[in-house]
């Protein structure tokens, strides 16, 4: 009973650890284009990448050496994808099926 306790009251912190973080940031694709090149979020936030095209896309993210390479796999029309942004640092986003498609993410 004093683990559940324990575990318990470890998931209140992370949920309002979580509810402190700012609101999720959402980014369009449409025209195989994102729907903005450049974007500033703060630590801790959320980016959520909609597919607004009617072909699938992809969302391939790499961090400026901190070791972050997130691949979200083929993403389908209307398909959403959501990735937190835990560490600061310039983040370069492309499509692997669209290799123009690129933006930049800055977490401060
Ligand atoms: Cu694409």
């Amino acid at each position: 009973m004093k683990k559940l306790g324990v575990v318990l009251g470890l998931s209140a912190i992370l949920a309002f650890g979580a509810a402190m973080a700012d609101p999720p940031v959402t980014v369009g694709q449409a025209g195989l284009k994102f729907s903005t090149k450049n974007l500033e979020v703060n630590k801790g936030q959320t980016v959520v990448f909609m597919n607004d095209d009617d072909t699938s896309h992809n969302i391939t993210v790499t961090g400026d050496g901190n070791g972050v390479s997130v691949n979200s796999g083929l993403q389908p029309p209307g398909g959403k994808f959501e990735m937190p942004f835990a560490k600061p640092g310039t983040y370069q986003v492309t499509c692997g099926i669209h290799p123009k498609m690129k933006m930049t993410i800055v977490v401060k």
